[in-house]
């Protein structure tokens, strides 16, 4: 049964002739699916809807931030509270310390924090701040990974390992990436490789502990102790991006979940309860590099702005308090809905593995365990492209690309799994 989309259709319309490509971040474009965006005007809980009517199961949460599902009750009424007193003041409030707090508190290996506005500025001023510590200028990432849009960070992978990133967007000149390193993730032999090849140069290994950006990709048993061992033993600073990861695969992220203690941690999403915030935050000895207390320099206008504290204090506390039940909620349900849709692609012949750790996952259209970009990208887009499409029509909505990760929040219930299994063995048979 196809949707209406009368609504939506007309407003993209009206949005491209204003906004490249209609949208203020492409992936909302739907290209990587082939077919035509719905334009959201509503969400409560696990649903949303769009301009046409139509309601859908939403599994892509804004992207993660969305953790408790949308319009959560106590986040709402603190934002309405904030902003009854003002909605930017460009100096200092107390709930800025406040949400701090709540931040050094969940995750052990941050004494400071420095907010800003978006992930792409934590891991922008991250990787400035690990090359001013080490005095070293190249950096490490790895393929599939995106730490978001800042220069030294658009790289694509130079093809074999340890070779020097290339540009992956015009306008981004060679010299801004000869000193980024791309490599295979999930390969300690790539990482040694790259140390031995740079010997005494390399600022930072930058990672994602859990990769969300090539769909879900967890870590190999060993591999972020061993990124963790190799970065202490050649005096490299070993960041961990967790802007997805961050409170969402549990309440202290990856590095409480495999028990890493990074050097310094990106954080985003889930921590603006749905407002624009970005953090990095480290040992106050590094963390005092940046200014006004040390060279680093780094700013923002509405960084730390009030509405967005209220709301990420309102959600990391809701989070706090019911920690127990809504992490080992999270992994049940998600777990459920993964067996069941991948269950019906077995039923149906159809190629799919998945990956999953906690609330986020991805449904892969191959028949590779996908452990890295290079399996990812075995990936038969097409067809995830038609299972999306045909989801959508049925009411749910799942990321629109492959290379997504999807999310599941508190306010999803065992009806909204149990209703996506059926769309999915439904939509298994038209792919
Ligand atoms: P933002 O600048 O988009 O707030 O954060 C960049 C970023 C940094 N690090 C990680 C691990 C991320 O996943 C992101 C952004 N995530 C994407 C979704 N894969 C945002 C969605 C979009 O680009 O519209």
């Amino acid at each position: 049964m196809s949707r209406n989309l009368d609504q939506s259709r007309a407003l993209q319309k009206r949005a491209e002739q204003l906004i490249p490509g209609g949208v203020n971040s492409p992936v909302r474009a739907f290209r990587a699916v082939g077919s035509d965006p719905p334009y959201l005007v509503r969400g409560l809980g696990a649903h949303v809807w769009d301009a046409d009517g139509n309601r859908y199961i939403d599994y892509v949460g804004s992207w993660g931030p969305l953790i408790l599902g949308h319009s959560n009750p106590g986040v709402l009424e603190a934002i309405i509270q904030a902003a009854r007193n003002g909605t930017s003041f460009g100096a200092s409030t107390p709930t800025e310390a406040d949400l701090a707090a709540l931040v050094v508190e969940a995750l052990p290996a941050i004494e400071k924090v420095r907010f800003v506005s978006s992930g792409t500025e934590a891991t922008m001023s991250a990787i400035r701040l690990a090359r001013a510590a080490t005095k070293r200028k190249f950096i490490v990432k790895f393929e599939g990974c995106y730490h978001g849009h800042s220069d030294a960070l658009l790289v694509k992978a130079g093809s074999g390992v340890a070779t020097l990133g290339i540009p992956g967007s015009a306008g981004v000149p060679e010299e801004f990436v000869e000193f980024t390193l791309a490599l295979p993730y999930n390969d300690v032999e790539a990482v040694e490789a790259a140390f031995a090849k740079f010997k005494g140069q390399i600022a930072s290994v930058i990672v994602e502990p859990v990769v969300g950006n090539m769909g879900c990709v967890p870590p190999k048993p060993g591999y972020l102790a061993a990124l963790r061992d190799i970065t202490k033993r050649e005096g490299a600073l070993l960041i961990f991006d967790e802007v997805m990861t961050g409170f969402r695969v549990a309440f202290g992220g990856a590095s409480e979940l495999y028990l890493i203690k990074p050097d310094l941690t990106t954080l985003g999403k889930i921590i603006g309860g749905g407002l624009p915030v970005g953090a990095y935050g480290g040992p106050a000895e590094i963390m005092d590099l940046v200014a006004p207390v040390g060279p680093v320099y780094q700013a923002g206008t509405l960084s730390g702005n009030p509405l967005a504290m209220a709301a990420g204090i309102a959600a990391l506390g809701e989070l706090k308090a019911n920690r127990q039940q809504f992490y080992r909620q999270l992994d049940e349900m998600s777990g459920k809905l993964v067996a069941g849709v991948t269950a019906t692609a077995k039923e149906a012949g159809v190629a799919m593995t998945a990956n999953r750790v906690g609330s986020m996952f991805t449904f892969f259209f191959t028949d590779k365990q996908v452990t890295d970009w290079e399996s990812a990208a075995t990936c038969d887009t097409p067809k995830f492209g038609r299972f999306h499409g045909a989801l959508l029509d049925a009411g749910v909505w799942l990321p629109p690309s492959q290379f997504e990760a999807g999310f599941l929040s508190i306010a999803h219930t065992q009806g909204n799994i149990h209703d996506t299994i059926a769309a999915a063995r439904e939509a298994l048979t038209l792919v």
